[in-house]
């Protein structure tokens, strides 16, 4: 079952120098590829877009900070399982929770700064990609 997901690599791997860590370890999945890609700082319009279901919960406001604290790489992947994929390569939101191997679990520690999302299912996938890659068909 082919699938196309959203990946953003958080500020956070941008400023430590992970994009291509990040990125290299899901190209090397069988399968899958980087389809599009762009770099750009997030202001809040997008990051409400984005995180709607996060709006007013105590953790949004300093999301939204750190969310737009510098530019984010926007991914496009397409592959074989991407969605569920790309979530097991992430690991579990808490980088200290997440098993060593995954991409927080290596190299995060702070729920905040967990250096990537990734597309929750298919119905996230297809209303954030048309937030970052409008123009995607
Ligand atoms: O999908 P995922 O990124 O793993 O977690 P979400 O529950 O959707 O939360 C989005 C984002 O918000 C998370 O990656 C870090 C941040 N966050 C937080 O700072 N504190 C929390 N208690 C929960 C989430
Ligand atoms: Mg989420």
């Amino acid at each position: 079952m082919t699938q196309r997901t959203l990946v953003l690599l958080k500020p956070d791997a941008v400023r430590r120098g992970l994009i291509g860590e990040i990125i290299g370890r899901i190209e090397r999945k069988a399968g899958w590829s980087v389809t599009a890609l762009e770099m750009r700082t997030l202001d809040r319009a997008i990051l409400e877009q984005h995180y709607a279901e996060h709006v007013g919960r105590p953790f949004y406001e300093p999301l939204v900070t750190f969310m737009s604290s510098g530019p984010v790489v926007a991914v496009v992947v397409e592959g074989e399982r991407v969605i569920e994929g790309v979530r097991q390569l992430a690991g579990p939101t808490d980088p200290i929770a997440a098993a060593p191997g995954s991409i927080r679990g290596d190299y995060g520690t702070i729920v905040r700064e967990n250096l990537i999302h990734a597309s929750d299912s298919e119905e996230s996938a297809i209303r954030e990609l048309k937030i970052f890659f409008p123009g995607l068909s």
